[in-house]
């Protein structure tokens, strides 16, 4: 984790791994950026679900085993468990601890669902217990998180999900996706009135400071977040205000010219198109797709 944080430091283009956003302030901070208002992913993606459940859960057939990558509190799945029944329901996330509390909470409100948890950090590998069904596995991945992958990554991921999907018989994806769209709108939801997200980004040097025993000062820089269209992603970037110097652990340190940034995230956008076009080259089937009045984000399932 050292190593990887000065390596970034150091590049001629300073970068820092998008999941140091995510210490427990930047989680807290993340979900109140689910709740603003230029945040439109969170609540659009909910809708979708909603609208269109019963036609959902006729694509993806009921009593599937549901795989629920990144699955926090578990409520974004348990939304779809009255329409879905399915089998034997499978939250994964990094964060144990916080995940087995949720888990516990849901078995009480959904005890005819054998729920099996498991703490990993599914991004580097999904290798799965014993314990989960081999049989129609529905691996789901809301919030349009793939976005933050490089598009290599991204097609990579979506590999190893199909190939997890297919161990029995054949599964699938239930995925949500954020579309292209105006860059006012991606650049609003990305830097908002508030300053929610500036503060979800500046804290990541808090983050860094505890890491690598660093003295980065928040104060030093100004957040950046705002959409390349060339490239369809949103960039967010950390500016630093004046020239200056940050020191680490073990003599480490770097000169900032004024104006010099650290690019801390990508946020890719996709069209409907394009992101079919990937789906394919992962080696999924047939493909359904609903989507908002908007056409802001869709959810998507595809067949193994
Ligand atoms: C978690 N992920 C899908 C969010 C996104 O929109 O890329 C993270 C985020 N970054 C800034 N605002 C939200």
């Amino acid at each position: 984790m050292r190593e990887e944080l000065q390596q970034g430091l150091m590049a001629e283009r300073a970068g820092i791994s998008p999941k140091y956003l995510y210490d427990a302030l930047g989680s807290r901070l993340f979900e109140a950026i689910c709740e603003l208002p230029e945040y439109y992913p969170t609540r659009t993606e909910a809708q979708i679900m909603a609208r269109h459940q019963q036609d959902i859960a006729t694509a993806i057939g009921l009593g599937v085993t549901m795989i629920d990558l990144g699955a926090g509190n578990c409520a974004k799945a348990a939304r779809l468990f009255p329409v879905l029944h399915p089998r034997q329901y499978v939250p994964v996330d990094i964060s144990g601890d916080f995940l087995s509390q949720a888990v516990n909470d849901l078995r009480q409100k959904f005890p005819d669902i054998p729920m099996h948890d498991v703490a990993m950090d599914f991004s580097a590998e999904l290798n799965l217990p014993a314990a989960v069904g081999r049989d129609r596995r529905l691996f789901f991945y809301p919030g349009s998180s793939l976005g933050n992958f490089a598009p290599e990554q991204a097609l990579e991921f979506l590999r190893r999900i199909r190939h997890a999907s297919e161990v029995g018989e054949a599964g699938g994806l239930l995925i949500g996706i954020d579309l292209v769209k105006d860059s006012k709108v991606l650049d609003a939801a990305y830097d908002d009135e508030l300053g929610v997200t500036a503060a979800f980004n500046l804290n990541m040097l808090n983050h860094v400071n505890r890491l690598l025993e660093a003295d980065f000062n928040p104060r030093d820089w100004q957040h950046h977040g705002f959409f390349n269209a060339e490239l369809q992603r949103v960039e967010m970037h950390l500016e630093a205000r004046r020239d200056l110097q940050v020191r680490w652990a073990d003599g480490g340190r770097r000169v900032f010219r004024q104006h010099e940034r650290i690019h801390t995230e990508n946020s890719y956008k996709f069209t409907p198109e394009g992101f079919e076009a990937l789906l394919q080259q992962a080696g999924f089937g047939d493909c359904q797709m609903w989507f908002d009045e908007r056409r802001w984000f869709m959810v998507c399932h595809a067949r193994a």
